[in-house]
């Protein structure tokens, strides 16, 4: 049977992990990959996870099953840190997900139980994942306009033109902050009128946050995501830990699914720790345990909120830098839009044959659609990818 297996196509941000790997320039910068690096390109355990590691050795007296949800405190915790007060957490179900990536596969399953015809709209350009699983699952994926090339911004009333064709019934990915691929965002007048027509076509909003914290900061980060649940009856929440608690591996999300009345929040949830155990039963816990003794001790989460600033404003810091590096080299106002861009990500508007001259003639890697990961960069590396891209970006 598995002679008539057909290789599967690559993820090409994966694919540019290896070829980075590989090259033997010393000189080399990965800008590929979206992991959170320091000035001396390393991923650190950050302290409070290290120090929540270190008690829960201590504490930890078993390792038996969870439940279906995961921790219920988990959940608690997420419902916290990303929706707050926004809406009354009696109305919203959690469970706890491998990573972020679990989280958007179970709100897809759940929208698929919902409406087995389902389609589901994503920004052009998202995440690559988020298309290939729709796909995979063979539910049917549209996309609305969202990135203006030309200027590298949203281009918001195409967005809403082509979200004109959104039919009762259908999913609307949003990105809740940091957009990924682009680093180009929706204000928080234009969440309202997303909201206003999500509410209006009779659809629902699915948020992807993925790097809350990584923007302007944890509570900003997460305003258009609670003003989306302060104002739609019902909507999805898949969120990540991976990044603003630089626990990659430990593979830690939460999907959390509001329903419009508190009574039936008890069908909403046993229905996602359904979805948990038809697709892998228990959910890792490690993570989610790490996140929730943070987030419920203060020294704990002051620590981390305080690291996780530190990381927000390198990133920051270093757009700046590049965005004035590039005026100067460039004589123009051309990239100024990467100190207006929020997040890890932004794309510099290169063509396919510009990136690929950044990475063969200056061991540049970025993705083939010109995004750079900001935190590959330091204060010496900023100059030397000026340097390449005014020479090359026509
Ligand atoms: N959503 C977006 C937009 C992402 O960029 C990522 C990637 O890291 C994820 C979700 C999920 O990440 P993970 O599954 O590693 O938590
Ligand atoms: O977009 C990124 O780079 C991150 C990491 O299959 C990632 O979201 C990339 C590809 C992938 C899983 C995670």
């Amino acid at each position: 049977m598995l002679s008539t297996l057909k290789p599967q196509p690559a993820d090409k941000i994966l694919e540019l992990m290896a070829l980075y790997r590989d090259d033997p320039r010393d000189t080399k910068i990965d800008l590929g990959v979206g992991i959170y690096k320091n000035a001396d390109g390393e991923t650190p355990v950050m302290r409070a996870i290290k120090a929540a590691e270190k008690q829960l050795w201590d504490v930890e007296t078993t390792k038996k099953y969870t439940a279906l949800s995961g921790d219920p405190a988990f959940g608690a915790a997420m419902k916290t840190l990303v929706l707050a007060d926004s809406v009354d957490h009696a109305r919203v179900g959690a469970i706890a997900t491998p990573g972020g990536t679990g989280a958007i596969r179970q709100a897809f399953e759940l929208a698929k139980l919902v409406n087995p015809d389902v389609t589901i709209w994503t920004s052009n350009p998202t995440w690559p994942n988020h298309v290939s699983i729709i796909k995979f699952m063979g539910l049917t994926n549209k996309s609305y306009a969202y990135f203006d090339e030309a200027n590298c911004t949203v281009d918001f009333d195409a967005m809403m033109e082509s979200l004109k064709e959104v039919k009762s019934g259908d999913v609307v990915l949003l990105h809740g902050c940091c957009h990924n691929p682009t680093g180009a965002n929706l204000t928080l007048e234009q969440f309202d009128l997303v909201a206003d027509l999500i509410l209006e076509k009779g659809a629902m909003a699915l948020v992807d946050i993925a790097y809350q914290g990584f923007g302007d900061g944890l509570e900003e980060d997460a305003a258009a995501t609670r003003l989306l649940a302060a104002k739609l009856p019902e909507m999805l929440i898949a969120s990540s830990c991976s990044k603003n608690f630089g626990i990659y591996r430990e593979r830690t999300g939460c999907l959390m699914a509001i329903s419009e009345k508190a009574e039936q929040t008890a069908v909403t949830q046993g229905t996602l720790n359904f979805l948990n155990r038809q697709n892998y039963s228990f959910p890792p816990d490690h993570g989610a345990r790490l996140v929730t003794m943070i987030l419920g001790d203060a020294a704990l989460k002051a620590d981390w909120m305080a690291e996780l600033e530190e990381v927000r404003l390198g990133m920051l810091g270093l757009r700046t830098q590049l965005a004035d590096e590039l005026r100067r080299l460039t004589n123009s106002d051309r990239f100024d839009f990467i100190a207006k861009h929020r997040g890890m990500f932004s794309r510099i508007g290169a063509t396919p044959e510009e990136v690929l001259k950044l990475r063969e003639d200056y061991g540049i890697y970025m993705v083939g659609d010109s995004r750079l990961n900001i935190a590959g960069l330091n204060a010496e590396t900023v100059p030397i990818l000026a340097a390449a891209v005014a020479k090359i970006c026509k």
